[in-house]
């Protein structure tokens, strides 16, 4: 069984669909390579000093090297591509916002064993998500040559609606083969996992995760950034970062002000609320947000 593959030139109604289909596509060769290689120098420091994973599902063998939003400004250029973005909106729309969930590079390191084969939305404490929603939209962009020998990850095709906590072995799976400046997206439900590396050169992936705006986000972004790099974003990242109400009350501040409004010090006091979701939110709470008028 192949992967699904769709060109650099694809549309994000095509890979929404892939993901609703099949629950993952392979886009190859969406940005050049020395995007990865610029990040790769401005996260060099991070990632030697990144300690191992301690427990099998992290890897005793692979680190995990975050922040990127801090870190690497090339990486904010990943996190905001328009296809992605635009794909990741689409596969969330039964939410009324989304936002980051975490930014991490993986290097999975020479004689690393393969990554227990699970879903990404195990992280909400293993819930079992009903079929039709959908938590996630997840990247793993090739920093370097994704290959079978070098750990590259594995899939399980058509694995998506399987339900939580399911087995499955390495026969079932099939490697997510592609070149460095590739992208794999896919959703929080389908069962995949980091190969085993048999070369001598490590296997890098970055990884960036998006998620309905209502669910808690893994990686704390309002710490991982600190807020004087934060106030040199604009309103665009900080709000995906999660500086931004989900649904009509979720992370207001102090008399339910506007998260955005209260860190850029705003004067003026809106109100969270309902008004909010007039602007971003799905059909049923725009609907609930019109029946309750102004
Ligand atoms: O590194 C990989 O190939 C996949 C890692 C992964 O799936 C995870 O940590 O959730
Ligand atoms: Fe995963």
């Amino acid at each position: 069984m192949e992967l699904i593959r769709l060109p650099n030139t694809a549309t994000s109604e095509e890979v929404a669909k892939a993901l609703k289909e099949h629950g993952h596509c392979i886009v190859e060769n969406l940005v050049a390579p020395e995007v990865m290689d610029r990040i790769a120098e401005e996260m060099s420091e991070f990632i030697t000093t990144s300690p191992y994973g301690e427990d099998k599902f992290l890897g005793n063998l692979t680190q995990r090297t975050g922040s990127l939003v801090a870190r690497s400004e090339t990486a904010r250029e990943l996190i905001r591509h328009p296809l992605v973005l635009d794909s990741a909106k689409k596969h969330l729309s039964k939410s009324s916002t989304m936002q980051l969930q975490l930014t991490q590079i993986i290097t999975v390191n020479p004689g690393a064993p393969s990554q227990i084969l699970h879903q990404d939305q195990l992280a909400w404490d293993f819930f079992d998500f009903p079929d039709d929603f959908e938590t996630q939209c997840n990247t793993l962009w090739a920093m370097t040559e994704y290959t079978a020998e070098n750990g590259a990850t594995r899939v399980v095709p058509n694995s998506m609606y399987a339900g939580a906590r399911q087995k499955f072995t390495e026969e079932q799976t099939v490697v997510a083969e592609m070149p460095k400046g590739s992208v794999m997206i896919y959703t929080g439900k389908i069962y995949h996992g980091a190969g085993t590396n048999t070369t001598d050169k490590i296997r890098q992936a970055i990884n960036i995760n998006y998620c309905a705006g209502w669910l808690r986000q893994e990686e704390n972004q309002y710490l991982a950034t600190p807020p004087e790099i934060a106030q040199t974003l604009d309103d665009e990242m900080l709000k995906l970062m999660g500086y931004q109400c989900a649904c009509f009350a979720m992370g207001y501040v102090r008399d339910f002000e506007d998260p955005l409004d209260v860190f850029r010090g705003k004067k003026e006091r809106r109100s969270a609320g309902f008004n909010i979701v007039t602007d971003n939110g799905n059909d049923v709470t725009k609907n609930y947000a019109e029946e309750l008028g102004g």
